[in-house]
């Protein structure tokens, strides 16, 4: 029986053991660690939360590196979240990254957890927010997401951010399907980096074009910043565009509508879960299995057998 109090307060000094204890306990998903999260609810709402997204090998990790040099070289802490929905193996998972971010793991004030999948797609997106509520609880002034690409569990975590930052890179024919995708409507920021690389004022000016044409959900207008990860090129310009956001999400009652959208969002989400659980008895499977055992042309139709399983 884990004392609660006792790792709420070792938590709370960013004690990384606590912390490393916090997560393996609602990485369980059991009971205990939902009471946890329960628990931790209340000291939750006080960090910046960043999704930094971007195509393969677009230096995410190296700006994250940068960002984290940056932000502990003024006293903050920082959590990143790296999450690698291709592998199934959690410790296989940003071994590059952890080899680039080492110097940092003793820092007392980061924290760095590769996630990967260990069931589905969508409880890897789940599973990363309840972290991120532990990092929050444990009072990190700056937590980072990073994924790759542009799938669903991409824009889940975009989600579950309070500022999306998408990175594009010079000549790399990923940024037209990046442009495509869903993301580009949600970013806040974008980094073209490798500026170092020419192509980049290409980019600049196609991206600006692109960004000119599109309905925006808010009155935001995105910046592209130019980096250089490698060089240590535009990071001040880019803390500087973050906090910009923050702050004016905060003025606007945004945060406060993200924050309360996505409490809304995972109360529905549990209120589905448990209905389902619920509702699929040994009963119930045994009448879809007898259907299943049938022809189509002797089926009762999907919409005829779900409306008689919910009278059941
Ligand atoms: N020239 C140049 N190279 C860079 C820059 N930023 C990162 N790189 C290099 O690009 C490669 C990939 O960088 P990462 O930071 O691992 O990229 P990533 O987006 O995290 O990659 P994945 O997590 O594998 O998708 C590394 O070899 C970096 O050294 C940059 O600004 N300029
Ligand atoms: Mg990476």
């Amino acid at each position: 029986m884990i004392n609660f109090n006792d790792l709420i307060s070792g938590i709370k000094s960013q004690k990384k053991l606590e912390i490393a204890k916090a997560i393996t306990l609602i990485e369980n998903g059991t009971k205990e660690g939902i009471d946890f999260l329960s628990k931790i609810y209340p000291f939750t709402g006080n960090a910046h939360r960043i999704g930094i997204t971007g195509p393969p090998g677009a230096g995410k990790s190296s700006l994250t590196d940068c960002l984290i040099e940056l932000y502990t070289s003024q006293g903050k802490s920082v959590a990143i979240i790296g999450i690698d929905p291709s592998s199934p193996f959690t410790n296989g998972a940003f071994l590059g990254d952890r080899v680039r971010m080492m110097k940092h793991y003793d820092k007392p004030n980061v924290f760095i957890r590769s996630m990967a999948t260990r069931g589905s797609l969508g409880g890897l997106a789940k599973k990363s927010k309840e972290v991120a509520d532990i990092f929050d609880a444990s009072g990190f002034d700056l937590i980072i997401f990073e994924t790759v690409g542009v799938g669903q569990i991409e824009l889940d975590v975009m989600n579950a951010s309070d500022s999306t930052i998408v990175i594009l890179v010079p000549e790399s024919g990923d940024d037209i399907q990046m442009m495509k995708s869903g993301l580009m409507e949600i970013a806040d920021l974008f980094i073209i980096n490798k500026s170092d690389r020419e192509g980049t004022n290409r980019l600049f000016t196609s991206l600006s074009q692109v960004l000119t044409l599109q309905n925006r959900p808010s009155d935001w207008i995105p910046s592209i910043i130019k980096t250089s990860a490698t060089k240590n090129i535009g990071i001040k310009e880019l803390q500087n565009q973050i906090n910009k956001h923050y702050i004016y999400m905060k003025k606007n009652g945004l945060l406060l509508k993200k924050q309360n959208y996505r409490y809304s969002h995972l109360t529905q989400q549990l209120i589905s879960e448990k209905h389902k659980t619920e509702f699929w008895d040994n009963k119930k499977n045994k009448v879809l299995e007898s259907q299943l055992s049938q022809s189509v042309s002797t089926r009762k139709s999907p919409y005829q057998l779900s409306e008689e399983l919910y009278r059941k």
